[in-house]
């Protein structure tokens, strides 16, 4: 048989292996059986050297022109299977959008934060500054620019984690009152500011204590400022976290830092005063501890006490919480037991 019949027949073999094929990968491989270096035509090319020199532009042109047939034949099946694949993908990757979506479960503010973002908000809206203070403080902010001397009694008042001799976990957030009045300059306006935060203290964890839990400092220096501004300023705290119908009494009490020193009770918000389970029958449930800075606080952070004079307060976030909500074990709130926590959805 001569080279050309011998072409033919390839090329019609080779269309019909096109034809059944299925995939690309049997594309590639009927590819490199005929065209590739040992296939087929390729090597039927290589008898070229026996055809005499008359017939060899014949032959070479009808080569051409099957190795550009098959090609042509090749590439037009394979574009054909890598468009029905392509086809076949999204028709089984399809998202079917009108199907309902999946709940998303989304996280929600922490109730002591809630309540301390209140109380912030309260604040701010008066113009006070927020000021965040060190966890971590140094014996002497904790203790002795608050009026509390090494071996002063009242240190007794809270048992304190230390870390070194000099360094502490803070036991209270009074420390931010001294940080705060040595870097305040009187001469840009008073002294406005609260500062929330976590404290620790060696307290046994029970219902009513744990030993890291939140208070809010506050403080207000200026000229002429009198316990009836401490009054009002609380009787706004305590309307806002209790209701509008609330009252406020003080007691007399001690804390180094203030003179002088009161307990600060609301009355109570379950009974109106009545007496109850909430208040113990007393009508009032105790909240904070304020008073006006004592004149050493002051001194001891270089400000002139005969010329500016304020007051002080610091009140527990975790036990206005339990207060507020009826909660009756403050470990609940660091239990993070989602039944328990989902309770608090903020309105709004
Ligand atoms: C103080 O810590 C003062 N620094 C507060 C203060 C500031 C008074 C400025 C005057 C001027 P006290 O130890 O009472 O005070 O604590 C304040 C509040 O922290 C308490 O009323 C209570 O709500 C909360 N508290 C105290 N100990 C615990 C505890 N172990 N667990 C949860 N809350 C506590």
């Amino acid at each position: 048989m001569g080279i050309e019949e011998q072409l033919t027949g390839v090329l019609a073999r080779a269309v019909t292996d096109i034809d059944s094929a299925d995939s690309v990968k049997e594309i590639e491989a009927i590819r490199v059986s005929y065209l590739g270096k040992k296939g087929e035509i390729t090597s039927i090319l290589k008898g070229m050297k026996d055809v005499s020199p008359q017939q060899r532009p014949v032959i070479g042109k009808k080569a051409n022109e099957v190795r550009d047939e098959l090609t042509a034949v090749l590439t037009q099946k394979k574009e054909r299977l890598e468009k029905e694949s392509l086809q076949k993908q999204l028709e089984a990757e399809t998202i079917d959008v009108t199907l309902p979506g999946r709940q998303v479960k989304k996280g929600q503010t922490h109730v002591l934060t809630q309540i301390m973002e209140d109380i912030e908000d309260l604040f701010l809206g008066m113009g006070y500054q927020i000021i965040e203070g060190n966890e971590v403080e140094s014996d002497y902010y904790n203790f002795e620019r608050v009026n509390l001397p090494q071996n002063h009694p009242a240190r007794d008042m809270q048992d304190t984690f230390y870390i070194t001799p000099d360094v502490l976990l803070r036991t209270h957030t009074s420390p931010i009152q001294a940080r705060t009045l040595e870097n305040h300059d009187f001469s840009e306006g008073p002294l406005k500011m609260i500062s929330p935060g976590k404290v620790y203290r060696r307290d046994t964890d029970d219902a009513t204590h744990s030993h890291q839990f939140h208070q809010i400092e506050g403080m207000v220096i200026d000229e002429n400022i009198t316990m009836a501004d401490l009054k009002g300023t609380l009787e706004l705290l305590a309307k806002k976290m209790f209701g509008e119908e609330r009252e406020i009494r003080l007691r007399p009490s001690y804390f180094p830092f203030t003179e002088p020193s009161v307990e600060v009770d609301v009355s109570c918000f379950k009974c109106g005063g009545e007496g109850c389970n909430v208040c113990k029958k007393t009508g009032w449930i105790e909240i904070l501890g304020a008073g006006m800075t004592h004149p050493n606080v002051l001194e001891m952070s270089g400000v002139d006490s005969s010329k500016y004079g304020g007051f002080a307060f610091g009140l527990g976030p975790d036990r206005i919480a339990m207060l507020k909500y009826g909660v009756d074990d403050i470990r609940h709130f660091y239990l993070n037991d989602q039944r328990f926590l989902t309770q608090f959805k903020r309105k709004g």
